[in-house]
Formats: C-alpha cells, structure tokens, sequence
C-alpha cells in the first residue's frame, strides 16, 4: 500500500470513524493569488470544522502524499514557486521524482478514496473548453468522475469553459449532475444558468444516500454535487459574458495551451473585474466546503 501522510487532526478522524472532507489545493496554486489564496484555504478548513467535520487538504510535498496539512505546510506551498498541477496522469510520476504538486479535482478525488474519504469540496470542476471541436480540451475531471467514488461538491463547472458541452459529456460518462436545492445548473460565479438541472436534491442526506447506493450497487465513478453560489454573492452571467469572451480571445491570441488555460483565464477574469471573481470564487469554495461536511456527517452516520 502507498504510504499516505495524515496531518494530526486527520489522523485522530480516521481513528474515531468521524467525517472528513476533502480538499483540494489547486486552487491554492494555480486558482488565486497570494495571500487571498492561503487565507481562503485557512478560511474553507475552519468552515468544515464548524459544520462538524475535519478538513483534509491533499497534496503532494517533496514527493510524499499528502492528506491533511498541517497549518505550515499550507502557508508553504501557498507561495512555493513552480508547483505542478497535478492530475491522473503525472501524480505518481511527481511522487517518484521528488516533487512537489499541487492535486487538481483529479488527483484529489484520487488520493481522496485512497484515504477512504466519500466527499469533497471545490470551487468548480475541470471541463470542456470552448473550442474542444479543434483543441480536443476536455479535463481529465470528468472521466475522473466517471471511474473514483468520491461525491465532488462545486458550483458546477467553471463558467470559463463551454457548460452544454460539459453536461454533455458527463451524462455520456453516467456521472450524476445533481443541483442542490434548486431545477437549473449554477455557473460557477452566478447561481442559475439556462441549463436544467438533469437531477435535484434538497438534502444532504439523500445525496449521502445515493453515492452508498451506487457502491452497493457495483456502479464505479462518483456524483457532481452543483451547489449555486449564495445569491448575495453572485456575479450575474450577463455581466461576466463579455469579461469572459475578452479573457478566452487573449488567451488565444497569446496561444496559452492545456494545463496553463484555466489558470491563466481565471488571472484574467480576476484584473477584468478588479477583484470580484475572486470575492465570489471565496465566497463559492466556502459554501461548498459546508454542504460537502453536511455531506460527509450524513455519510459517517
Ligand atoms: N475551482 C476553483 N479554482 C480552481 C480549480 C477549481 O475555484 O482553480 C481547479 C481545480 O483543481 C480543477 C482545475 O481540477 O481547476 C481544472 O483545471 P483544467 O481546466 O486544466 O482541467
């Protein structure tokens, strides 16, 4: 078995079977400057530890993995230079050779299930950029979810990315989409899209319930949780259409390619509205991270 390096307070929650949620720290790296980055991460952990569950960051540092990190380590790698984004593919290549990464939706939900935890908060999943029909950029996130049974709670997919096409290929994979709470798909930054909702739920409990059911069921791969941004927060898409269209013609025009696209438009998005798609990623990140430890709580019981 792979050895895995559990922080203190992971390492007690395993022990007494209490809920964990999982976290991932790409969005620390790559998702948001520093220092709202380490003070967001700060402030997600201490938002599952209110809602009664333990928070386990997941990385990889100096070759070893990580699950649950202690509060140095975060403040480390919250302004390490040159950390890879880590997915499927290169994890283990970064494990062998040493190195230090940073786990995308991917690699975390990975790492999550090796460390038998069900749930896990993000901002938004990787998905379809625009443009796939000529780039062929798909995220690895989505055929992730398809194969590892983790329960993945975001504010859906990144608004930044072609949202039909994303849904689409999720439905092809057998991946539960399921909205919380209301009959359309968020957006990421704005609460409701023109896209309905393919399931709803308004408890935590049944969708605890339902990943169970899908393991005893011998059904592989894990569900969506789409968690609307709260509506005080929201940017409305109309607002963020043109912002987006101006960001995703830079990147083309800089030729920005693969792993650096979402990193380099999320930068963007971030100067075009002087702050704002940061004040609402907060904002979404910490009210996934609540509903994922109701998640989590259901799933201990
Ligand atoms: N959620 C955020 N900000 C982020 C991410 C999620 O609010 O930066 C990260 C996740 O790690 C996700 C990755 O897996 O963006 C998607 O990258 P790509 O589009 O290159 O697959």
């Amino acid at each position: 078995m792979i050895a895995i390096h559990y922080s203190a307070e992971v390492a007690q929650a395993r022990k007494t079977g209490a809920p964990i949620v999982a976290l991932e720290s790409t969005i620390i790296t790559h998702g948001m400057p520093f220092p709202q980055n380490v003070e967001t991460a700060r402030l997600v952990e201490a938002d599952v530890r209110t809602a009664g569950a333990t928070p386990a960051t997941i990385a990889v540092l100096d070759g070893a993995l990580h699950v649950g990190l202690e509060a140095d380590q975060l403040e480390v790698l919250g302004q390490a230079q040159n950390v890879a984004k880590l997915s499927r593919a290169d994890m283990a290549a970064c494990m062998a050779t040493g190195g230090t990464g940073a786990t995308t939706v991917a690699a975390t939900m990975i790492a999550a299930h090796l460390a038998g935890i069900h749930v896990f908060a993000t901002g938004g999943i990787g998905g379809v950029h625009r443009g796939a029909e000529d780039s062929f950029d798909v995220s690895a996130d989505l055929h992730e979810l398809a194969q590892t049974p983790v329960t993945v709670v975001g504010a859906g997919a990144k608004a930044i990315l072609d949202l039909p096409k994303t849904f689409e290929v999720l439905e092809t994979l057998g991946v539960p989409v399921i909205a919380y709470r209301q009959d359309v798909l968020p957006a990421f930054w704005s609460a409701t899209s023109e896209i309905p909702a393919p399931l709803r739920m308004d408890h935590a409990t049944d969708i605890a319930k339902a990943q169970q059911l899908r393991t005893e069921m011998g059904l592989q791969g894990g569900q969506l949780v789409a968690n609307p941004i709260p509506t005080e927060a929201q940017i409305p898409a109309d607002e963020l259409k043109p912002v987006i269209a101006q960001a995703l013609q830079e990147a083309e025009t800089q030729g920005i390619s693969a792993k650096a696209v979402t990193p380099f438009l999320l930068g963007r998005i971030f100067e075009l509205t002087e702050g704002r798609s940061l004040t609402a990623n907060i904002a979404l990140v910490r009210n996934n991270a609540r509903l994922a430890a109701q998640i989590a709580i259901a799933m201990a019981k």
